[in-house]
């Protein structure tokens, strides 16, 4: 078992801006975490962040020809815009849990509606970094 974690746009400034909605975790220590859990199930983990929705999309497409075996995902802002970030998913066979930091239903509405949601196996959002091992789990079928 290989996990793709997907960071989108902005998440490179995790932990330096606006801590009191994403919190002061930096994304270095964030993927340090989910490589630590990674080790400690014994499979294979690797993070990947990118600003740019097309390499979001190529590694979403390129996933199984990797040898990737399921996708955690925190989408980002594209989230609330990305027909074609929904369609690379909905585009392939692997499984993919969508994951926020913060609860997109208790912030501002045009953050209620997610394009990505039903075409996921589900949701986790709202646990801060939290959000990414549950994620994990998820997939792996740990409770
Ligand atoms: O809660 C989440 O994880 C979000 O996916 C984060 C996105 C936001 O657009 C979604 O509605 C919910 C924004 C990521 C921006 O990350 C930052 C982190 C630190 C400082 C500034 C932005």
């Amino acid at each position: 078992m290989k996990l793709l974690v997907l960071h989108g746009p902005n998440l490179n400034l995790l932990g330096r801006r606006e801590p009191g909605v994403y919190g002061s975790t930096s994304l270095a220590e964030l993927d340090g975490g989910l490589q630590e859990l990674a080790q400690q199930l014994g499979i294979g983990l690797e993070s990947r962040q990118s600003n740019y929705e097309g390499a979001l999309i190529d590694w979403v497409q390129g996933a199984e020809g990797e040898g990737f075996t399921g996708i955690v995902i925190n989408p980002g802002g594209y989230t609330h815009t990305s027909v074609a970030l929904r369609d690379a998913i909905s585009g392939i066979d692997l499984p993919v849990v969508e994951v926020h930091l913060s609860n997109i239903f208790a912030r501002e509405a045009f953050r209620h509606h997610s394009y990505v949601s039903p075409v996921v196996q589900g949701v986790i959002s709202g646990f801060g970094t939290e959000s990414y091992r549950l994620g994990v789990l998820a997939l792996i079928g740990r409770r």
